[in-house]
């Protein structure tokens, strides 16, 4: 009976994944709704683009076995709050905290934690606000809450990160002090870009603004 077995825990861990990827879904739909929607009113879109990922069954035990807890669907479900998770692309940085707020004011979704690394920015530079959050998923039977990660970062910040992920990896975690410095540098070079940018941002809603004031007092004249 050992194939029954087998069958029933392969159908168990099937569902649970899909319940995940239904989060999923759901997230990116929300986004969508919000990237499009801000666009018709304020004729601006603060998303450049997004991104999600499933993470694999084998990345999902690696890490439970990384933090030493039994195996079982319960488990996972409570500490590996990443099965599912977006990345959120956006052009500036004051776009990062509208997003997260867009976000953290829908009633279905519940804030469980938001770590702030443009705050704090990591040592190595790494700077991205993240969110777990946790939203309903409505199946046939019942309703299963699931968690999702989301990272809002800017497209320099992203392109920073994703140069530095490839690097981690390929040096296996240990990366020689030279490539360390010269990555802190660039992380900080990504920052001056970010602020630079948000400068001219700022002063071309400014002049548009301005413009928008004027055409409106012509058209009272
Ligand atoms: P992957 O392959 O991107 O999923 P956790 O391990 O998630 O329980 P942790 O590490 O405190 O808890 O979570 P945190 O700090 O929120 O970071 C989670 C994710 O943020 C990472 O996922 C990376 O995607 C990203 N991240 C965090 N720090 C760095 C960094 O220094 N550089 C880069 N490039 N990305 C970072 P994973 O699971 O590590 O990898």
């Amino acid at each position: 009976n050992n194939i029954e077995k087998l069958r029933k825990i392969k159908n168990e861990l099937t569902r649970f994944m899909m319940t995940y990827k239904f989060g999923l879904d759901e997230m990116n739909t929300k986004l969508t709704i919000l990237k499009e929607e801000f666009q018709h009113i304020h004729e601006y879109n603060p998303i450049e683009h997004i991104k999600s990922r499933i993470k694999s069954p084998e990345s999902i035990m690696k890490k439970m076995y990384r933090k030493d807890i039994p195996i079982t669907t319960d488990n996972i479900k409570e500490n590996i709050r990443d099965i599912v998770g977006i990345r959120v692309v956006c052009s500036f940085i004051s776009d990062i905290g509208r997003i997260s707020n867009m976000i953290e004011n829908q009633k279905d979704v519940t804030l469980i934690t938001k770590k702030d690394y443009i705050q704090n920015p990591k040592p190595n530079g790494y700077k991205s606000l993240h969110l777990i959050v946790s939203i309903p998923v409505f199946m046939s039977d019942r309703v299963e809450d699931v968690f999702v990660e989301i990272q809002i970062r800017t497209v320099a910040m992203d392109f920073w990160a994703s140069l530095e992920h490839k690097i981690f990896y390929k040096y296996n975690n240990t990366i020689p002090e030279r490539l360390t410095k010269e990555l802190t540098d660039a992380a900080k070079a990504a920052n001056e870009l970010d602020e630079r940018m948000e400068r001219l941002h700022k002063e071309v809603n400014h002049i548009k603004d301005r413009h928008t004031d004027q055409n409106i007092n012509y058209l009272e004249i």
